[in-house]
């Protein structure tokens, strides 16, 4: 399904000239507005109902004021170009770090422990701030003791707004995730090792903005802009709608050149899809999106028609602007392989951001559990400014989400599938999969690259890479 929504978006994008050279990278992160009005984050624990029948103890969470009564993690708003700006606080019992995901920003704002910053112990605090130079869809979550940290709820959404962005009826946003919770609506482990070192570990309940198959309404007849980011720590999603005609406008929050109709989407862990969705006429109707991996369709939620139609035709909407962009210059690309493979050595040596005791995965043979100091040396070393092709060759039977911190990369070729030139931060790479993914190291700093299924990460995927 994924192959052939993908190839389809492919025919409809080449050979359009597609993301062209932009305005460059390093004019907007450099470029500093007005200082925002800081808001006060903080990270803290609180009970929460999940499963929609007990209220479950231990959640964790984000919250932007004291008295938040929303137990889900705040949507943050940022303006592209524009200063953001973050007093972070932590009042969990143990350390943690924000990370931003898809933003390029500042390595120091990065939130990796050891690599870009100290973790925040509890009471302390550390002010987040950066301008995204991007608009569209992302997230934030910690990148300490990550596992149950973002199993037990800190995964919370980013939209960058953009004042060209065209104007919708309506705009919804799900943050898809799941819950590892037993019968009695508490957490049970985290992870089982025999699943780690396959899937990864699923949840027991499932879940769209912290509830399960929410219902939302939407205008009759009008245009909806639904954001769709999927922040579990494991499960991959094939979406499809029932009830309704959409279009793809942005995929890991770069805008499509032509919008281009949906019909089913792979999103795993870290990816974004943008629909522009038409509401059915009928007041009343209703509209369902499903997951539909790996049998039987769940619903994930659904969305009601209100009111008189507005009878808008979806083909009124344009493309969304498109973000800066610098095309690598693959003349002049040096290319760094990057495999993928299973091992047992070198199990992980506690750390202060935890670790799950166990070695499954490696990166160019080197296992390094992430979140914990020492990951030896870096994967790569890059000079700014070059063109750089990453080839990644799945030798596993599993898929892998590998997301890259701080820059963007350009799919090129893949051996399974016709390369879609998507710009991305987090690309799936299927079993026996070998792609080539281009960059422009464009983003002074240390950067890990992971994979986002976590247990993955935690267990020896990840290692970083060097610009300087
Ligand atoms: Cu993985």
């Amino acid at each position: 399904m994924l192959r052939l929504s993908r190839r389809t978006l492919l025919k409809a994008s080449a050979g359009l000239g597609l993301y062209g050279a932009g305005l460059g990278a390093a004019s907007l992160l450099d470029a500093r507005a007005q200082a925002a009005t800081p808001i006060r984050l903080q990270a803290r624990q609180t009970d929460a109902l999940l499963n929609g029948q007990q209220l479950t103890r231990g959640v964790m969470t984000y919250a932007v004021d004291d008295g938040a009564s929303d137990p889900m993690p705040p949507t943050l708003r940022m303006k592209r170009g524009e200063a953001f700006d973050a007093t972070f606080t932590n009042h969990l019992d143990e350390p943690t770090t924000v990370h931003w995901h898809g933003l390029r920003i500042d390595n120091r704002m990065d939130g990796v422990p050891f690599l870009t910053q100290p973790y925040i112990y509890t009471g302390d605090s550390f002010d987040y701030r950066f301008t995204p130079p991007d608009a569209g869809t992302y997230w934030y979550h910690p990148h300490c003791n990550t596992l149950t940290q973002m199993g037990r709820g800190m995964t919370g959404l980013i939209i960058v707004e953009n004042p060209d962005d065209p104007v919708f009826d309506a705009e919804i946003a799900l943050n898809l995730r799941d819950w590892r919770l037993g019968g009695d609506g508490q957490f049970i482990e985290q992870f089982k090792p025999r699943d780690a070192a396959r899937t990864g570990t699923f949840g027991t309940v499932r879940g769209a903005n912290w509830q399960v198959e929410p219902r939302y309404t939407a205008p009759a007849g009008g245009l909806v802009r639904l954001r769709i980011v999927a922040t579990d720590v494991t499960r991959i999603y094939t979406l499809k709608l029932q009830g309704a005609l959409a279009m793809i406008i942005a995929l890991d929050g770069q805008p499509l050149p032509t919008p281009t109709p949906f019909d089913t989407a792979m999103i795993a862990p870290g990816q974004r899809l943008d629909l522009l969705l038409r509401m059915p006429d009928e007041d009343g109707a209703t509209v369902s999106l499903l997951d539909i991996r790996p049998s039987a369709p769940k619903t994930v939620a659904s969305f009601a028609a209100l009111g008189s139609t507005l009878k808008r035709d979806l083909q009124d909407v344009k493309a969304l602007p498109q973000n800066p962009w610098t095309a690598p210059d693959l003349s002049s690309a040096e290319e760094i392989p990057l495999v993928l493979s299973a091992t047992a050595e070198n199990a992980a040596r506690d750390s202060i951001c935890g670790t799950l005791g166990y070695s499954f995965w490696a990166i160019n043979k080197v296992p390094w559990p992430g979140d914990t100091s020492d990951p030896s040396a870096p994967l790569a070393e890059l000079k700014l400014g070059k063109t750089y092709i990453f080839n990644l060759t799945n030798n596993t039977p599993h898929a892998h989400p590998i997301h890259l911190h701080g820059m963007n990369f350009q799919v090129i070729a893949s051996n399974l599938r016709s390369a879609p030139p998507l710009i991305s931060d987090t690309y799936l790479v299927l079993p026996d999969e070998k792609v080539q993914l281009a960059l422009v190291a464009d983003n002074i700093g240390d950067w890990v690259l992971h994979c986002h299924v976590i247990e993955h990460q935690k267990t020896g995927m990840t290692a970083y890479i060097r610009v300087t």
